[in-house]
């Protein structure tokens, strides 16, 4: 089943699966509403698939404007009653049990994200859940401390906050949102993406056994409309949203008037620069690490190589040459670097825009590669002969697809770096410090990399500006989108 990129060497990997056994999976779920597990209002339902193989994993319940209400109501008597009195001591010994839950529990965890979501393993076990679990343990440390992080001598929390989160890191974006929320003493109403419900679900399972009182998290499943009732409830005091810019929009519109507070961490279309003096083996483990890890369905992801002219041959060549060695398939092989794309939806999306890169004039190439017969795959693809106006240098792909251009001064390599409605990440190569600060300076993006890519820590903040959004989520920065200061 493991299709291999490489042209056929002497020598093969043998399948190395993770064991599926790890974890059951219920025939059905229901919603998570005041710590109980329970059908929605209407009785409706949804299939989650496996995007590896277009198998159904389960049914999950589709919550409806009743079952939004209904969990509302519950995150706002938690949240008067229970939540909100509680010291912030006692708040953080319920953050650091779930945290220690999700490390005893992350296999199973990391197996179910791979399922659900079509990610490498070796990605959800290594990045996806020991970052959701340090997000825990670095938020309980503050729950106690808050009067002592500079929002004043008395920050209170704002209230029920509703998250909206996205498919493309299903536990750590929930962890992400509901770590400092509750640590701040928000109770919450967590909404999934509708193709990857399921670890959204185990977590709020890992919630009841760490004996998190009713109430406090309820987890909405169900398609987009669940999350535009979330966002049009009014007993909702805050929202925070990760997805697509499109969505973001219109929730910023519904949300406008209200007097809710709103996170927006929408889409990027971010830089990666590679000067000429740049250790070129380096680079171009940080190129494949910026646009192929989760398949490219990241945010902040590499999306446009900046290559300066005088190397471009030399980096392009290392670039395929290590392409070349990239395994796709399986995503419950420990050996597999690109999984599955997590829906059909999304496939089109990547190849429409892949198709429109080749009809605007651009290069495509992608290693030999045999595809999987069943499921949602695409190729790792490189486009060049890429120029600034074609919308695969514009426009998020969210896929693995890299679009590549050159510049031979740092002057134009900013001006490029710019010239995209978004802002969200960047990242630069060059062996010169003060080069790295220069152009930190100029990059209108939240987070620059610097010699790396793709580099998450809890304690630091993330987010962008323009049609990126706006908020920061991770660190002191962060807790303050949750606090009355
Ligand atoms: P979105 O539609 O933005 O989905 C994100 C979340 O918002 C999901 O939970 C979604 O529910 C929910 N949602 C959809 N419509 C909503 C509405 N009107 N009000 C409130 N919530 C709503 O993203 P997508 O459709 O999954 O992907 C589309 C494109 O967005 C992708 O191709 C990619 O370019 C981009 N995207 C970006 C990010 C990040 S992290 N920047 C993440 C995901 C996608 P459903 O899952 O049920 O639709």
């Amino acid at each position: 089943m493991q299709g291999e990129l490489a042209a056929q060497t002497e020598w093969d990997y043998a399948p190395a699966p993770e064991s599926r056994e790890i974890v059951s999976i219920a025939p059905e779920y229901g919603l998570f509403i005041d710590g109980e597990f329970v059908p929605a209002a209407d009785g409706r339902q949804f299939a989650t698939l496996n995007p590896a193989t277009e198998e159904p994993l389960a049914q999950v319940a589709d919550a409806g404007e009743a079952d939004v209400d209904r969990a509302v109501a519950a995150a706002r008597t938690a949240y008067e009653r229970v939540w909100g009195p509680m010291p912030g001591a006692e708040r953080a010994k319920y953050l650091y049990r779930i945290a220690r839950l999700l490390q005893e529990r992350s296999r199973e965890f990391a197996v179910l994200e791979s399922l659900d979501n079509g990610k490498p393993i070796k990605e959800s076990r290594d990045v996806d859940i020991p970052l959701a679990a340090a997000h825990f343990f670095y938020h309980a440390g503050w729950a106690d401390k808050l009067e002592h992080a500079g929002f004043g001598p008395s920050p209170r929390p704002l209230g029920v906050a509703g998250q909206v989160i996205p498919w493309n890191f299903p536990l750590l974006m929930a962890a992400w949102k509901l770590a400092p929320a509750l640590a701040a003493g928000n109770t919450c109403v967590l909404k999934p993406a509708e193709t990857t419900p399921l670890t959204a679900l185990l977590l709020a399972e890992v919630c009841q056994q760490a004996g998190l009182p009713p109430g406090v998290l309820n987890v909405t499943t169900g398609a987009g409309s669940a999350g535009a009732a979330l966002v049009s409830h009014p007993g909702v005091d805050k929202i925070a949203f990760t997805g697509s810019t499109e969505v973001g929009k219109e929730i910023q519109r519904a949300v406008a008037g209200t007097g809710k507070r709103l996170t927006l961490e929408l889409g990027g279309k971010a830089a990666n620069i590679v000067f000429d003096d740049a250790p070129v083996e380096g680079a171009v483990e940080g190129i494949v690490n910026g646009i192929f890890f989760n398949q490219g369905h990241v945010c902040c992801a590499g999306s446009r190589l900046l290559v300066q002219e005088s190397v471009a041959d030399a980096v392009l060549g290392r670039l395929r040459d290590r392409l070349g060695t990239l395994r796709l398939g399986d995503p419950l092989d420990k050996n597999t670097d690109i999984g599955a794309i997590n829906s059909r939806q999304q496939l089109d999306k990547i190849r429409a825009l892949s198709d429109a890169g080749e009809a605007e004039g651009a290069e495509r190439w992608s290693p030999p590669c045999q595809l999987p017969d069943r499921g949602y795959w695409f190729p790792p693809t490189l486009f060049t002969g890429v120029s600034q106006s074609h919308r695969i240098a514009q426009e998020e792909i969210f896929g693995p697809v890299l679009s590549v251009l050159t510049f031979r001064t740092p002057d134009e390599a900013v001006a490029k770096a710019n010239n995209t409605p978004y802002g969200l990440s960047a990242g630069v190569w060059t062996e010169k410090g003060s080069r790295i600060l220069w152009m930190a300076q100029r990059l209108r993006a939240g987070v620059v990399w610097a010699n790396t890519y793709n580099r998450f820590d809890p304690t630091s903040p993330f987010g962008g500006y323009r049609e990126s959004g706006f908020g920061r989520e991770g660190g002191r920065h962060g807790l303050a989108a949750y606090l009355n200061a």
